[in-house]
């Protein structure tokens, strides 16, 4: 994994290690009992040691046994907590909305303007040729302030909420760096929330294999400090403003 980025990552690159170490003690043990049984040679049982047969079976079998299963509850509680905390604990109220689309072979990122609404987008008017990939709505006026990049801009230290939705088959947005893996399906409209703290340009990759592109499916998350957010979202409002001007 590359370095982490975010709030969230911590926990879960501590998850991850204590995983893979328990993983691999395990696997050491493992083949030291398979060796340790293959050298050892086979004796018959005297009559008078099978009454300690089941103290025998305690130890060896049933012990061992109940800790891995211990173990294994444990890693599955920790990973699923660290998991709901992202998409079943809601996000803060002041958390910044972005709008994540896929589409094959792409992503977007809709911001909802000063209006901080979303305008409404209508599948017909689908058209990335003629400049509106997401199918805005012209004729709502909360669509008309709304950003679409193809950049992730994202202020550092300032929590944000993800919104996800595909246009044609699943799509799997991974922000390694951020330490976030959400599917994006088409028909669900899903939520996943994170803090980026360290500014710097971070992969944003596509991991459900959907369709001859999937491999350059790919995109940038920019973390920068707030008061360069929000010149770049200034900038991209002017754009929309001249364009609008224009026609
Ligand atoms: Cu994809």
């Amino acid at each position: 994994m590359p370095a982490n980025g975010a709030l969230n990552g911590a926990a879960t690159d501590r998850l991850m290690l204590f995983d893979l170490s328990a993983m691999l003690v395990l696997f050491l043990l493992a083949h030291l009992l398979l060796a340790v049984a293959l050298t050892v040679k086979h004796r018959r049982p005297s009559p008078a040691g099978a009454k300690h047969a089941w103290s025998k079976i305690w130890l060896v079998e049933a012990l061992p046994l109940l800790t891995i299963s211990a173990l294994f509850v444990w890693m599955t509680v920790a990973a699923e907590r660290l998991w709901a905390a992202q998409r079943f604990v809601g996000p803060a109220p002041g958390a910044l909305q972005v709008e994540v689309v896929g589409v094959q072979f792409q992503w977007y990122f809709r911001y909802p303007g000063p209006d901080a609404e979303f305008g409404r987008t209508r599948p017909q008017l689908v058209n990335a040729a003629a400049g509106n990939p997401l199918g805005l709505d012209s004729s709502d006026t909360h669509a008309a302030d709304d950003v679409v990049s193809s950049v992730l801009m994202l202020p550092a230290d300032r929590e944000v909420d993800l919104t996800l939705r595909a246009l044609d088959v699943i799509h799997g947005l991974f922000i390694p760096g951020m330490r976030v893996k959400q599917n994006a399906v088409p028909g669900l409209v899903l939520h996943v929330h994170f803090t980026p703290q360290t500014p710097g340009t971070y992969p944003i990759l596509c991991t459900q294999v959907c369709g001859s592109g999937h491999a350059r499916m790919q995109a940038v998350l920019r973390v920068v400090s707030p008061a360069a957010y929000d010149a770049w979202l200034q900038s991209r409002e002017q754009r929309l403003r001249l364009k609008e001007v224009r026609q």
